[in-house]
């Protein structure tokens, strides 16, 4: 079975967790793009009530083209259910995301949510994180300098640009620079220290965030609680 069909499988399963009259957030990358769709179908069929708060640009374009009602996350008191995707989980349920260079507006609508859950691929579920490498969203401003403290750390930075060259610009218009690490074997301590860098926005390194994981797989969907 091919990847996008696991995800597909795993994106339509987690939409049986929407009830009426949640608000809910939308997360980012192609695995909620069949949730979206999925999610679409069923406020459709059967009239749910919805508000909806999306984490990217384009989870929110795509949500309105398909009548979805959104609210901007300063315009809501409280979500009840956030459904986003990830690029990496382990079996302590800590996670890499950010692959999409949305994980700011991802970690603001996860901390914001009484409720979690990631659908994935079953590639993405791993014994140890930081094979995928680890995306930092930082300002331009200093930018290189901050580059140059990762790389003094030992963080094997990268600046992620585009096939012309150009700096990946996230939402807010901010730069990514992804870590590649290989393993992270402390991530809290990772966390701690990327976090109080002067310059950082952000770091993908999702930690005691998320509540369940549907996973896509061959075999069928797995709810990992
Ligand atoms: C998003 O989901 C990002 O944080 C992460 O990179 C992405 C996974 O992408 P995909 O679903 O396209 O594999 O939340």
């Amino acid at each position: 079975m091919d990847k996008n069909a696991m995800k597909k499988m795993a994106a339509e399963r987690s939409v049986d967790f929407v009830e009426d009259n949640m608000i809910l957030g939308l997360g980012t990358g192609s695995t909620v793009v069949y949730m979206v769709e999925a999610l679409a179908k069923r406020v459709q069929a059967e009239h749910l009530n919805l508000t909806c708060v999306c984490t990217s640009i384009r989870t929110e374009e795509q949500a309105k083209s398909l009548g979805i009602p959104v609210k901007a996350l300063n315009d809501v008191d409280h979500i009840d259910l956030t459904i986003d995707g990830a690029d990496e989980v382990d079996a302590n349920f800590q996670g890499i995301k950010g692959g999409g260079a949305a994980h700011l507006f991802e970690k603001l609508v996860a901390t914001t949510s009484t409720r979690n859950i990631w659908i994935v691929d079953q590639e993405k579920v791993v014994d140890t994180i930081g094979r995928f490498p680890l995306p930092v969203e930082v300002i331009p401003f200093g930018s290189q300098q901050v580059f140059n403290k990762m790389a003094k750390e030992g963080l094997n930075p990268e600046f992620r640009m585009t096939a012309d060259g150009q700096h990946v610009l996230t939402d807010s218009k901010n730069y990514v620079i992804d870590l590649h690490l290989n393993q992270v074997q402390h991530p809290h301590l990772l966390a701690s220290w990327l976090s109080e860098q002067v310059g950082v926005v952000e770091h993908g390194l999702f930690l005691d965030i998320v509540d369940q994981v549907v996973v896509g797989a061959p075999d069928g969907v797995k709810i990992l609680t």
